[in-house]
């Protein structure tokens, strides 16, 4: 194990702390109305990002999926352009036009979209052209363990090991993929399928900042050198917030006399319905809906969240970490506020 420096774990913990409170504002802005659509958050995989994007050097790419923010955070995008970008402003990273979800930015070489599995395609081309130009920089994809059952994402990694190209596949695995339990679309183990392309990969708690950063520390530098070849990284995660804000799942067990009605209501009439298939599929199609809603409760608790996991493994840096607390929560409501402010004065003008 390689030794951590106490500055790196404070570090660490700022860049995730960042994170969660601006995608914390973001979802006060949602429920307000003002950013529109589905809102994927990367709440619950910040030590995931942070980890292994505190190795990154110029010139490296970063192609992400629908859970944007918090790589096109903490890879240095000004975070008020990336709130302007999800208020749909047009002084936004992209104009405004590609939401949370298809972002870009050139001088980054970052970018994300809403296609599951197309982080892998787009680091295999950014580590093709690293390659060519013979730089020692290297591509990371981030993806769900979802986007493991995706051709393309096959592709990709059959292609990084086929080719030498230096990409790091990191799989953030929350176990669901929406309402589908992963364990119930996936044949076999995931480290197999990827060994059997011949490329490395391990395993690791993607809560844990310091098993990501430690992780990462070993296997970038092996990249990005003479041999240039492929790594993967399966990290176990959870989203507190589920597949989208609002996510149905998880508000029968926020409010559950609110939601008992809306759940049942649509249930018990698709049981009674005169049309329709046999009644004890029916009845199993009911008892598996609630079975996944009771299922989804374990994505509530704390015991998985990489903030409260740091604070409680560091106890010994509880001081700096109020500290750090204070700094961060008064510069993310300072830029909410000034955003809003200049948003109101330019509908007003
Ligand atoms: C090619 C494609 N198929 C289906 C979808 C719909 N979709 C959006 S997110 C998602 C689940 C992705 O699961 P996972 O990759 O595990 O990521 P997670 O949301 O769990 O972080 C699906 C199926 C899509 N956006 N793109
Ligand atoms: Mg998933």
């Amino acid at each position: 194990m390689i030794l951590m420096r106490e500055n790196t774990i404070l570090e660490l913990y700022e860049t995730m702390l960042r994170s969660r409170c601006l995608e914390e504002a973001i979802t006060r802005l949602w429920e307000e109305g003002y950013i529109f659509g589905e809102m994927h958050l990367g709440i619950g995989e910040e030590a995931i990002i942070a980890g292994v994007l505190s190795h990154i050097i110029p010139g490296d790419a970063i192609a992400t999926d629908h859970r944007s923010t918090p790589p096109f955070l903490m890879r240095g995008v000004d975070p008020e352009v990336l709130l302007l970008e999800l208020l749909g402003h047009q002084k936004g990273l992209c104009l405004g036009m590609g939401g949370h979800m298809h972002l870009f930015n050139q001088e980054l070489l970052l970018t994300s979209s809403g296609i599951v599995g197309s982080s892998g395609p787009s680091a295999v081309g950014f580590a093709l052209a690293a390659k060519y130009r013979k730089t020692n920089n290297i591509a990371v994809a981030f993806f769900g363990e979802g986007a493991m059952n995706q051709g393309m994402l096959l592709e990709s990694l059959n292609l990084a090991a086929s080719m030498n190209l230096p990409v790091l596949f990191v799989c953030k695995d929350n176990n669901w993929a929406i309402t589908t339990q992963s364990n119930e679309v996936t044949g076999g183990v995931l480290l197999d399928r990827v060994r059997g392309f011949g490329i490395e990969a391990r395993e690791i708690d993607g809560s844990d900042v310091k098993a990501v950063w430690q992780a990462t520390k070993t296997a970038i530098p092996r990249m990005r050198g003479g041999k240039k070849s492929p790594y993967f990284i399966q990290a176990h995660c959870t989203h507190k917030e589920g597949h989208f804000l609002g996510d149905p799942l998880l508000r029968f067990h926020r409010a559950p006399k609110k939601e008992f009605g809306a759940v049942t209501g649509p249930l018990t009439k698709s049981v009674l319905h005169y049309k329709g298939g046999r009644i004890d599929k029916r009845i199993g199609s009911v008892a598996k809906v609630l079975s996944l809603i009771a299922k989804s409760r374990m994505q509530l608790s704390d015991s998985k969240d990489p903030i409260k996991r740091l604070e409680k493994d560091q106890k010994e840096l509880g001081k700096q970490f109020s500290q750090i607390q204070l700094a961060i929560q008064s510069e993310v409501d300072a830029l909410v506020t000034g955003v809003m402010n200049t948003l109101k004065q330019e509908v007003a003008q």
